[in-house]
């Protein structure tokens, strides 16, 4: 077991990190980056430990995925069992157990309690593009809606679905047609004020579906309850709703893609839960199965098996290592309460971040709930202008000091805390200390 502390034995990163980027620089893609290279060989809770024998904390849980904690136990012993048994057949050639286990979870844990079903899959993306696949199958009809500052993943589709260009879209195109793109109440930056952003969002969410696509012609819209890459934007209370009554009325498929905020991050099991919202499909990924790749489309049973027998499926989707890691996770997740766990980071982060924001006039915003928390950086708190260069300065002083933190935002500005929900509250706060450093170094 590693030690739940910080250790600095080297800089960061340290002559054998340095020595594994020039490998890395002649054999992998150069287009496939990384944040902090510092090369990992072990990790527990909030520690990840790099073969310099650094030890850092971890504020970024690989991007929200290891909220049972690095290294968790019955994972460990759930997956080394499920190896030694088998580690694959195909669920579609021979099934197995564990993939309807997981779906039963997925059908008691997802908001509502109407008749669901489940399919599962590899990745986030994956999951999105079933889930359209599900609502155009559905409902035969081909728009799709997605929100400014949206990300839904890499793929062709998704890639469509996904707002931002840099990195992610410059020069893939093209992609595919039939994707519509509506403003996100977004009340930091609403035009009017954050006041009239519930009902003005909503307004032209509604006229525009109106007049550029047609009820009639829209198969679903697709939202993340509280956006992640997009730089952590949280819709006003009461949006969700709207959002999704609209979509009842009118025939439309709503969907939620939770990958980033499911599983308890935001200190509910998913972020819908927060306004009782029902979402007719949710896509998970990402904390589902703590690091071991699974995805899933959760659904209304009448949308989810309108689909053709044999329409959804692939190789390794649901796969049983990943399934068995997945009923860990969930279990861990409700003996150990980390909804509650998620609420309590948020409790010790904020009062700290409010300082800093006090203290150095630069953050125009705190956002998020739970775990799932953000600050936007400004240079001037009245015009509220994107900072994305001390963003980046700070990131670049909390790695340095050997903290593992990551940034968003469609203006890459955004400063965004993801720990495991495990973390220790002492490395909490001096994740903390270290983030106040940082901010005064990256000050000058
Ligand atoms: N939907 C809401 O957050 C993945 C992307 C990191 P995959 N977010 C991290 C990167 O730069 O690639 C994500 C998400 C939401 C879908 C996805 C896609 O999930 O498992 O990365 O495909």
């Amino acid at each position: 077991m590693i030690e739940q502390r910080r250790i600095l034995a080297t800089a960061i990163p340290g002559p054998k990190s340095l020595a594994l980027g020039q490998r890395k620089t002649a054999a992998v893609s150069a287009a496939v980056g990384t944040g902090l290279p510092v090369y990992i060989e072990a990790a527990a809770d909030g520690i990840l430990r790099d073969i310099d024998g650094n030890q850092l904390i971890d504020f970024g849980s690989g991007i929200a995925v290891t909220s049972v904690g690095n290294g968790n136990q019955r994972i460990i012993d759930a997956v080394s069992r499920q190896i030694a048994d088998f580690t694959h057949t195909c669920f579609m050639v021979t099934p197995y157990e564990e993939y309807v286990a997981v779906a039963e979870e997925l059908a008691a844990l997802t908001p509502g309690d109407h008749e669901k079903r489940s399919a599962l899959f590899n990745s986030g993306a994956e999951a999105v593009e079933n889930a359209i696949k599900v609502a155009r199958s559905a409902t035969g009809r081909q728009a799709v809606v997605a929100f400014d500052h949206a990300y839904h993943g890499r793929t062709n589709l998704t890639m469509g679905l996904t707002a931002k260009n840099m990195p992610y879209k410059h020069r893939f195109g093209p992609f595919a047609s039939e994707i519509h793109r509506v403003p996100m109440a977004y009340p930091y930056r609403w035009p009017t004020g954050a006041d009239r952003c519930l009902e003005e969002a909503f307004e032209e969410f509604v006229a525009l579906v109106h007049a550029q696509i047609g009820e009639d012609n829209t198969a679903a819209v697709i939202i993340e309850p509280i956006q992640g890459e997009g730089g952590f934007i949280v819709p006003p209370d009461g949006f969700l709703t709207k959002v999704a009554q609209y979509c009842r009325d009118n025939g439309i498929v709503f969907i939620a893609d939770e990958v980033q905020s499911g599983f308890c991050r935001t200190g509910d099991w998913f972020a819908s839960d927060h306004e009782g919202v029902v979402p007719d499909l949710i896509t998970t990924a990402k904390g589902i199965a703590g690091g071991l790749p699974l995805a899933a489309v959760t659904g209304r049973a009448e949308l989810m098996d309108a689909v053709h027998v044999g329409g959804l499926g692939g190789t390794y989707g649901g796969n049983p290592v990943a399934c068995v890691a997945a009923l860990a996770a969930i279990e861990t997740m409700r003996e150990d309460d980390l909804n509650a766990a998620a609420r309590a980071i948020e409790d010790t982060l904020t009062p700290r971040l409010k300082e800093l924001a006090d203290r150095t006039g630069r953050i125009g915003e705190i956002r998020g709930r739970g775990a799932m928390l953000a600050i936007e950086l400004v240079s001037d708190q009245g015009a509220k202008t994107p900072d994305p260069a001390l963003t980046a300065a700070v990131n670049k002083a909390c790695h340095a000091r050997g903290l593992v933190t990551l940034t968003c935002g469609t203006f890459g500005n955004v400063f965004r805390f993801l720990p495991p929900l495990t973390i220790a509250p002492e490395l909490l706060t001096e994740g903390m200390d270290i983030l106040d450093e940082a901010f005064d170094a990256a000050l000058g």
